[in-house]
């Protein structure tokens, strides 16, 4: 179904594809602000898996009869589908993973594993979400390297002159998230690329949080590897990809070793399987590739642009109105973020808020949202934030407000 573009843009024509979100919860509409976490699915995502469980399931790439032929095909254009998302420049630079965390874990294990020594650097983010910290942490503990962080101010941006000033000739890697999945900042990714690569690094971009929101172009941004996880953006939980150049993922060692990722076995020797599939053994997450392929196909016919022109309209609508509120504080108040408020209300903390939110019917995330250097950062020890998606509505965004209101009157 083809929908109308923004300005036309029927909200509850979007809404009413997504069954969950016409629930109560606790006895009130659910308003479900915790797409940051998770977004809900549309019908187009839950029929491709039924559909696909119904008429097609049979293993991949491994039968020659036509039911494994049909879900081969449905796989396999499913990573066409990803290719074009993000304009990678063929299809097996789209490796399929269980989602970000995966991704990541992915690199740090084969690329960076092979190619770190002791000496060399790994630069990160002030801003990064534990699965873009620990993975470095223990690839560079294994290597002898070191992990350096970019800081950030006091607004959460990370400060491009002390980047600079990190990179030398020992940097191997910089690794940083696209979008912050705790304050909503959008990080400048052109910028750091064009100086990693002056300084000879590669980049590996988390972007959990911004393939949900903004159109990506892993050429046009020139970035070496990118992360994203499916459930983040209408699709199923459990399955990721990652982007990597070829000669990058061709320049990587197998990781995980089973079937598929091989070309032929020996009890003496095996050799391995061409791109992508050096990457994906064992059987994959087929209906979870099939359903993620639908999830994009939903996003551009809602239009990636129409999709961000909406989140913008209720970030800003939402951090207006909140700001209102006595004692009020919005974590990093800057205009270059994506579908994220993070905030709290005076000396309120943030799980009572979060509680008393739910029982309002309203699902937002409490915490340190798997960041707890960035809430060191800020010395606090944690916040409540409100995250976006398409299907959210102005009058959702006025019920969060009046609802923050009523919870900050009862806890003060
Ligand atoms: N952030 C959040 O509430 P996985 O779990 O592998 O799909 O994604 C991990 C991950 C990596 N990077 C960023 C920037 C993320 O936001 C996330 C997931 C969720 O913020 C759950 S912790």
């Amino acid at each position: 179904m083809k929908l109308p573009s923004l300005s036309h843009m029927n909200i509850s024509q979007i809404r009413s594809q997504f069954p969950i979100l016409s629930q109560e919860v606790n006895g009130k509409q659910l308003v479900y602000l915790d797409n940051a976490a998770s977004s809900q699915k549309p019908l187009a995502v839950i029929n491709a898996i039924s559909n696909y469980y119904k008429n097609d399931h049979a293993n991949v790439h491994r039968g020659v009869h036509t039911l494994s032929q049909r879900a081969t095909t449905q796989f396999e254009t499913a990573r066409k589908t990803v290719q074009q998302f993000l304009n990678a420049k063929h299809d097996h630079e789209i490796i399929f993973t269980s989602g970000t965390t995966d991704s990541i874990n992915l690199v740090s294990q084969t690329w960076a594993r092979k190619h770190l020594n002791a000496g060399d650097e790994v630069i990160i983010s002030h801003l990064e979400h534990h699965s873009n910290i620990v993975p470095w942490q223990m690839v560079c503990d294994e290597k002898g390297a070191k992990l350096k962080v970019i800081p950030i101010d006091e607004n959460g941006e990370v400060v491009l002159d002390e980047f600079r000033k990190l990179l030398s000739k020992s940097t191997k890697i910089v690794a940083i998230n696209h979008v912050s999945n705790t304050l909503g900042v959008i990080n400048p990714i052109e910028e750091i690329t064009e100086s990693a690569h002056k300084a000879g690094a590669i980049v590996c971009i988390d972007g959990a949080q911004a393939a949900p929101h903004m159109k990506i172009d892993v050429q046009a941004l020139d970035v070496d590897f990118y992360s994203i996880s499916a459930h983040k953006m209408y699709g199923p939980t459990g399955v990721g990809v990652l982007y990597g150049k070829e000669t990058l993922l061709n320049d990587a060692p197998p990781w995980r070793g089973g079937g598929e990722m091989i070309e032929t076995v020996t009890f003496e020797k095996t050799t391995y399987n061409s791109l992508p599939y050096k990457f994906e053994a064992g059987t994959p997450h087929i209906e979870g590739v099939i359903a993620l392929g639908a999830a994009i196909r939903w996003m551009q016919e809602v239009g990636i642009d129409n999709i961000q022109a909406q989140e913008e309209k209720l970030r800003a609508y939402a951090t207006q109105e909140l700001k209102k509120i006595d004692g009020m504080r919005i974590i990093a108040d800057v205009e270059s973020k994506a579908a994220v408020v993070s905030f709290l209300v005076g000396e309120i903390h943030p799980y009572d808020m979060g509680t008393l939110l739910d029982q309002m019917g309203i699902a937002v995330r409490t915490g340190h949202h798997c960041a707890e250097p960035l809430m060191t950062h800020f010395q606090i020890p944690g916040t409540v934030r409100a995250s976006f998606a398409v299907y959210n509505t102005m009058e959702e965004v006025d019920t969060l407000v009046k609802g923050v209101k009523r919870a900050a009157t009862i806890l003060e």
